[in-house]
């Protein structure tokens, strides 16, 4: 697919109560100020901007069990849900800059529910499928695909807020890739679902254009279906990317984390994307921050076209002397 002229819609989300640190809501306006759309205008995208939606404050926001913040995370996903269906039904590629890992729920949700069935490709260092019920830390960024996934539907219990979430996801289509930080409950309900997964040890094994060969080919064995790319900062080397809220040793090379990005993008099925985590408040120097969000923003152009050899408008011709 050399060179097609990509449609993205951008929606920021300022929000980070689906954690407990301050500063992953600025991630949208740090990836914005380090040139995203600079870049994807140079490359021949067209984009168009949808702004940083605003999310209410809701009162007595008490943890219901050990869930924190559940009132809050639940009305700012419902909200990107709609966000995301508006990008989707104006024909464009949603683009969700966060905030934390929660706001997969409202992506993913809006994504399917204008779309229809979905492959998830889910690239984090964590797998985020801790029930309500197993959660260790009551953060709901460490939930969100059990929210998603029709198989858990029977193991999610009533939360308020959440009653419009839909699960909307088969098992059958998702993959993870960079995984190496799992709870004892994450790790069971991966295996007793057979969710197809990469971890850090099958990218070591495997190597990464393996990775996303067999990606493809196991999301794509029936169907080809749109795909939702969700992808966690913390997937790559803290190294690379320290400034995120959990960073994980043993992480995805920052070319690693390119051609992840590359390959998704020259199956041409590429229809929604996340970018989240990136935490401007966290690392210990501006350098730091700096190489966190100049990363971020490689590889969403990455995601959008951009190829590390270079790229050409189509219509390009040479100068005559
Ligand atoms: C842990 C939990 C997580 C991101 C940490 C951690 C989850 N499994 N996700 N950082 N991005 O709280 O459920
Ligand atoms: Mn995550
Ligand atoms: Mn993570």
């Amino acid at each position: 697919h050399p060179q097609q002229q990509r449609s993205v819609g951008i929606i920021g989300a300022p929000f980070s109560k689906g954690q407990p640190r301050r500063g992953v809501d600025r991630g949208p306006d740090a990836i914005r100020a380090a040139g995203l759309l600079h870049g994807l205008h140079e490359q021949g995208c067209a984009v168009k901007d949808y702004g940083n939606l605003t999310f209410e404050e809701p009162p007595d926001d008490e943890p219901v069990g050990r869930v924190k913040h559940v009132r809050a995370v639940g009305s700012a996903n419902q909200r990107l849900s709609e966000a995301v269906q508006a990008v989707k039904l104006d024909g464009r590629v949603s683009l969700m800059l966060g905030g934390d890992h929660s706001l997969a729920i409202g992506s993913i949700h809006g994504h399917a529910a204008a779309v229809g069935q979905l492959a998830v490709v889910w690239v984090d260092a964590h797998a985020d499928v801790n029930t309500p019920l197993t959660t260790p830390t009551g953060n709901i960024h460490g939930q969100s695909m059990s929210f998603l996934l029709h198989e858990l539907h029977s193991k999610i219990p009533i939360l308020p807020n959440f009653s419009w979430v839909k699960p909307c996801v088969s098992a059958k289509d998702l993959v993870y890739i960079g995984l190496r930080d799992l709870d004892p409950a994450e790790h069971y309900t991966l295996k007793l679902l057979g969710v197809k997964l990469f971890s850090m040890t099958e990218v070591d094994r495997l190597g990464v254009a393996r990775v996303m060969e067999e990606t493809c080919d196991y999301l794509c064995a029936k169907a080809k279906k749109p795909i939702h790319l969700s992808y966690d900062i913390d997937a790559i080397d803290p190294a690379v990317t320290p400034a995120t809220g959990t960073p994980a040793v043993g992480g995805l090379s920052y070319r690693e984390g390119l051609y992840i990005a590359e390959h998704l993008c020259q199956t041409g099925l590429l229809s929604g994307v996340d970018l989240v985590e990136v935490n401007p408040l966290r690392g210990r120097t501006k350098d730091d921050v700096r190489s966190t969000v100049s990363t971020a923003v490689d590889l969403l152009l990455a995601c959008f076209g951009r190829l590390r050899e270079g790229n050409h408008p189509p219509d390009y011709v040479l100068p005559e002397p």
